[in-house]
């Protein structure tokens, strides 16, 4: 029996399967979503008491959450920019009060980081993402992490730095905290703003809310997608969402700058990596 049996519905997603024509489905089910929303769902692909369990680790290491409230801008700055007039996504800051558990908070061995590391995950999103191969995101801090939104927190708008994302959600608020994207609102040749400052300005239209519940694992690519996860009410459970990095590339590792704002602290890794690094594209951040 695959190891991961214990962890995922492989009666319904036979993802250890290579030949199996559910497995095949799945990934042209994710293949469609992807393309046409910028976003994919695998509904309940961990089982229930692997998602308690999940949880439970992330409830015991909740005390290595780096918290951080700032006001910023969907690019992650916090400054304004004098280039830009003052109402433009560059200059419209929104508050981020979340929090991420570090990545060297999981050892090896622990539910998580066994998820996280298992091949035949890394496969299956690999083929739902049409791309020869992924490997765990090399950053020691932000190739694993969970996400906590805690009553009264939000994660603001903003786009991510990597090409996709991929979550668990493992425990749900019971009021907010939902995840809202806008599919494409920028490409890699423009950058949209007139349409960002539209949604940053309380903006609806083409705004997606997701249907995500604890266990379901989401595929999402956040570099051209604007999103969100919305406030959780104060009276709400917190949310906790396990996020799963993974590169094209192996040895991949995350911006100094970007670093301290998620965990407070860099590793000597990071001022490594640093010095040789090479951008894929050529917006903001
Ligand atoms: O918690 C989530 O569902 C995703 C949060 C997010 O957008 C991010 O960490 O970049
Ligand atoms: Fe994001």
């Amino acid at each position: 029996m695959n190891p991961m049996a214990e962890f995922l519905d492989l009666d319904r997603y036979p993802i250890d399967q290579l030949d199996d024509p559910t497995r095949a489905a799945a990934v042209q089910h994710a293949r469609d979503a992807l393309a046409s929303q910028g976003c994919a769902v695998v509904k309940d692909l961990v089982r229930p008491d692997m998602v308690e369990r999940l949880n439970s680790e992330i409830v015991a290491r909740k005390h290595t959450t780096h918290y951080s409230t700032q006001l910023m801008n969907p690019y992650f700055h916090t400054e304004v920019d004098p280039d830009f007039p003052t109402r433009h996504p560059v200059n419209t800051f929104i508050e981020r009060s979340s929090g991420f558990i570090p990545g060297d908070s999981w050892e090896p061995g622990s539910a998580l980081d066994t998820l996280f590391r298992s091949p035949v995950v890394a496969a299956f999103i690999a083929e739902c993402l049409d791309v020869p191969e992924l490997h765990c995101y090399a950053d020691p801090l932000a190739g694993l992490t969970a996400n906590i939104l805690d009553p009264g927190q939000q994660f603001t708008w903003h786009f991510d730095t990597n090409d996709f994302a991929v979550t668990v959600l493992v425990a749900e608020a019971s009021e907010g905290g939902r995840f809202e994207y806008c599919p494409s609102i920028r490409s890699s040749r423009d950058e949209g703003f007139e349409a960002i400052q539209v949604i940053l300005e309380g903006g609806s239209d083409g705004v997606h809310t997701l249907d995500l519940r604890p266990g379901d694992l989401q595929i999402f690519r956040g570099r051209h997608s604007l999103h969100r996860v919305s406030r959780v009410g104060v009276d709400s459970t917190p949310r906790h969402a396990a996020i799963f990095a993974y590169t094209e590339r192996a040895g991949v590792i995350g911006r100094v700058e970007r670093t301290r704002q998620l965990f407070g602290r860099v590793l000597p890794e990071h001022l490594a990596a640093e010095r040789d690094r090479v951008r894929s594209d050529a917006l903001i951040d």
